[in-house]
């Protein structure tokens, strides 16, 4: 794999966090990833919201699958445990890898394909198995790493860069986990890093699997018109549920609309913000509520972005399946090998 190693020095002055560490500890080498590429965006989200946690990079292990998104690992958290796994099969290697050691804090990294396409058993499975994680799907609705081709979240109906259009169902991963039985739901925007960063912390938080769908465009081969992934069509079709941060340094802004309806605002750099207010009756708890909110949305043409669903209720793989507390690195070998009279014993239990 490419990578450019980033110079260790940095300014003296630059900000710590509580464990004193600075926002270049963070990092991982420099990105090779093509200019304006989605991805990048949600590494500087990922390094921003692991800073503001001040989490120790050693605690992190880093796991992805294959494609530009499942490359991103080595552009952030340099000093966490890192492991690119074959393309789709990241889930069942972060359950592993959690079996063996659930000290650390688990992030799993994929794009659309690799969680979707070859990945969509491994992706459903992880969901419903009460696995402590934060899985971030990077979203631009292609294979960007084999130059484009439409992948399974690809809306029906978008166009590829060369004029094809996609007759296949899309896939939503965000309606799909809520089934499928994780506990945090959520879907952001590369481009809206003060929706995602907040997102990420509140994920990472979180005692049990966390799926965020971050839809980020492809700029070399999904960021044209007719594309339903491009850095356009997203601002522009953007229902925001909820936003759990604000924009420092700037005028307080303030928008009175009524509950369930969106309002369009200009910001002080001229960008245009849509706002969709989540209606008095939504219930983040509710799967039903979420996915039908989700589903309305969507057939008005609209991609709802924020927390979808939210489980408070935890549910850990280890206490259903019994392990030990203790990391098996830490166990001696009397504990991982009893001998054979506790093997005759379980023998003989499932006889
Ligand atoms: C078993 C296997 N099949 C196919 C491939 C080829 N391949 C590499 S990356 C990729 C798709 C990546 O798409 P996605 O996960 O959306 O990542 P992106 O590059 O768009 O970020 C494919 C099909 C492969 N590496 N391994
Ligand atoms: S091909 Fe697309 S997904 Fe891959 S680095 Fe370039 S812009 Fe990003
Ligand atoms: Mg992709």
């Amino acid at each position: 794999m490419t990578y450019i190693a980033k110079p260790k020095l940095h300014h003296p002055s630059l900000p710590r966090n509580k464990i004193g560490f600075t926002r270049r500890d963070y990092e991982g080498t420099i990105s090779t990833l093509c200019a304006g590429c989605g991805h990048d965006s949600i590494s500087a989200a990922i390094v921003q919201a692991c800073f503001e946690l001040s989490i120790e990079p050693h605690r992190v292990a880093k796991l992805s699958g294959i494609g530009c998104s499942s490359k991103t690992p080595t552009y952030f958290l340099g000093g966490s445990h890192g492991f690119n796994t074959v393309h789709g099969r990241m889930p069942s290697v972060l359950t592993g890898a959690y079996l063996a050691n659930r000290d650390l804090i688990y992030l799993g990294v994929s794009g659309d394909g690799d969680s979707a396409s070859i990945g969509l058993g491994q992706f459903a499975h992880i969901m419903r198995r009460g696995v402590n994680m934060t899985y971030i799907v990077m979203n631009n609705g292609v294979y960007g790493l084999t130059k484009g081709q439409f992948s399974a979240t690809a809306d029906k109906g978008s166009k590829a860069k060369k004029g094809t259009v996609n007759v296949d169902s899309g896939i939503d991963l965000a309606s799909m986990a809520i089934l499928m039985g994780a506990s945090f739901v959520a879907r952001s925007f590369s481009g809206d890093k003060g929706q995602l960063v907040p997102l990420i912390k509140a994920a990472i938080s979180h005692p049990g699997p966390a799926i965020l769908d971050v839809i980020s465009p492809c700029v070399a081969f999904n960021n044209h018109k007719g594309s339903t992934r491009s850095y356009d069509y997203v601002r522009e079709h953007n229902a925001t549920l909820n936003r759990l941060d604000v924009i420092a340094g700037a005028e307080p802004m303030t928008a009175d609309y009524a509950p369930g309806t969106s309002v369009t605002i200009e910001q002080p750099n001229g960008e245009r913000l849509e706002l969709h207010k989540v209606a008095e009756d939504y219930e983040t708890s509710s799967k039903a509520a979420a996915l039908a909110y989700i589903q309305a949305r969507e057939e008005a043409g609209m991609v709802t972005t924020g927390l979808l669903y939210y489980d408070p209720a935890r549910r850990d793989l280890h206490g259903r399946l019994n392990t030990v507390s203790s990391p098996l690195n830490r166990l001696d070998e009397t504990a991982l090998c009893p001998g054979p009279v506790a093997l005759g014993t379980i023998n003989d239990s499932l006889r």
